[in-house]
């Protein structure tokens, strides 16, 4: 039967670092008995049994059946409780080729390590009370952050900036319930200013659930960066503009209308904010086949950019498809394209004068792109330059900080209204749970899986 992050009797093993050719790769094992049963696959195993925590032993990994030696390594052992995870867990510092990993890790299941599943480290760090699932959400954004605004945000979260703020809101919430409880036994103990207090505190509660919300839309940009499209019909220069952003010449450019017939992708760093730039095939009404499809594919891909780049062909100037096309989005950036050429046409109003061929406008267009997302998000730039604003990434706590909004909000209108204090108890009770549930405190077994399922191997 499949393991379960539930199975945690089994010591786990798996690769942390990236797969494939580096210097060193590093592979970790956590769990009963993870020393001794990783003792038994290294050369120096005695002294490894025996060295006391964040020491470590240097020897050869061996395979525990017919003690051949497979790769010089350092192991680094980390006792529990003072351990990531909590458990008993050692790092392998090894070479970094994947021949040396694959053995590695054959060794370690020989040893009775089970391959571990994404995030099991980090899970058993939480259920271990090493961390709580708003830091073990921040440890892998950091893994995964690809620009200094999300390594920037995911360490203050990890330093616990966000789960404080969840742990306030909550306590607020919770003294507000004693409040209302208490008033709901002894009503002739409270003054007539009692109800106006913890009304005040609990409409304070929502304007500070309403800020980490509104944080979202900034927090994801900047930890997941912004999907820039770039569309126009064929021969517009799309895949030129794409060139000239990558510095590479990635995208197959040529004067036949229609080349590009699959989109393209590449990560670059626009002003501090990691894009998704995608070039795609020029839309033009295709008679099906291949060259429909990859139409089709562009308007999917247009419609969910953050950032919409419409670029025309300057020489041919604006026909009615490029009017259609405008008309469904109207927020586009508009790009005419190839200046340079003597023949182009004067831009009309609203266009940026733009020359692939030779960069111009690419500056402007950058600048563009960073106003774009600094208007969708609030101050996005590459360094919060000391501010000290906490903003939420993870979609998971987006939605269960609304529902906890949603609840505050219901139960101050119902206090306002005049309705019975347990009605309010109620909704003030499940606005406290969702914050229970972001921080882990009340967490579903099937919501682990979910959680940790999407964090990389070995974390
Ligand atoms: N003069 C001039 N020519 C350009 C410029 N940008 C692109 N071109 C030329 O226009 C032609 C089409 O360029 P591409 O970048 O392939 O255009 P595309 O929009 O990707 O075209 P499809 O993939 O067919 O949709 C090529 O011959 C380019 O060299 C420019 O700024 N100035
Ligand atoms: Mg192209």
């Amino acid at each position: 039967m499949a393991r379960t992050y539930l199975d945690t009797g089994s010591p786990i093993a798996a690769l942390a670092t990236a797969s494939g050719r580096a210097a060193l790769a590093v592979v970790r094992v956590s769990g009963n008995k993870a020393i001794e049963r990783c003792a038994s696959c290294f050369s120096a195993g005695k002294a490894l049994t025996e060295i006391p925590g964040y020491r470590m032993e240097y020897g050869f990994v061996v395979d525990p059946e017919t003690g051949e030696k497979i790769d010089e390594a350092l192991a680094a052992v980390f006792r529990s409780p003072r351990s990531f995870t909590g458990e008993d867990s050692v790092e392998l510092s090894c070479h970094g080729s994947p021949a040396v990993v694959s053995r590695v890790l054959g060794a370690l299941e020989k040893a009775g390590f089970a391959p571990a599943l994404p995030g099991e480290f980090s899970f058993r760090a939480f259920i271990n009370g090493k961390t709580d699932l708003v830091k073990a959400e921040a440890v892998n954004e950091l893994s995964g952050a690809r620009c200094e605004s999300a390594r920037e945000d995911a360490l203050r979260r990890l330093g616990g900036a966000l789960s404080s703020e969840y742990a306030g809101i909550r306590g607020d919430m919770l003294d507000i319930l004693a409040e209302v409880e208490a008033r709901l036994d002894y009503p002739e103990d409270e003054g007539p200013d009692g109800e106006k207090r913890w009304l005040d505190r609990l409409t304070a509660c929502a304007d500070r659930l309403d800020r980490l919300s509104r944080s979202y839309i900034a927090g994801r940009l900047r930890q997941e960066g912004a999907l820039v499209v770039v569309a126009g019909r064929p021969n517009a220069g799309k895949s030129s503009l794409f060139n000239l952003v990558v510095r590479e010449e990635r995208a197959i450019v040529s004067p036949e209308p229609g080349t590009t017939r699959d989109w393209l992708e590449a990560w670059v760093e626009v002003g501090g904010y990691a894009v998704r730039l995608i070039d795609t095939a020029g839309l033009r009404h295709a008679e099906g086949g291949v060259e429909a499809e990859g139409v089709r594919r562009s308007r999917e891909l247009s419609d969910r950019a953050d950032i919409l780049v419409y670029m025309v062909d300057g020489r041919s100037g604006i026909v009615a498809e490029d009017e259609e096309f405008a008309a469904l989005h109207p927020a586009a950036l508009r790009l005419w394209n190839k200046i340079d050429a003597p023949d182009c046409r004067p831009q009309p109003q609203g266009w940026l004068g733009f020359s692939a061929q030779k960069g111009e406008g690419l500056d402007l267009l950058e600048d563009a792109i960073v106003d774009r997302l600094a208007a969708a998000g609030g101050s996005l730039s590459l360094s919060s330059g000391g501010e000290e604003e906490v903003r939420i990434a993870s979609a998971r706590q987006k939605t269960l900080v609304d529902r906890c909004s949603a609840s505050v909000r219901r139960a101050i209108a119902e206090a306002l209204a005049g309705a019975p204090l347990d009605a309010i108890a109620v909704d003030v009770r499940e606005a406290a749970g969702f914050l229970g549930e972001i921080t882990g405190e009340f967490v579903g077994d099937e919501v682990f899986e979910c959680i940790f399922g999407s964090f990389c191997l070995g974390k």
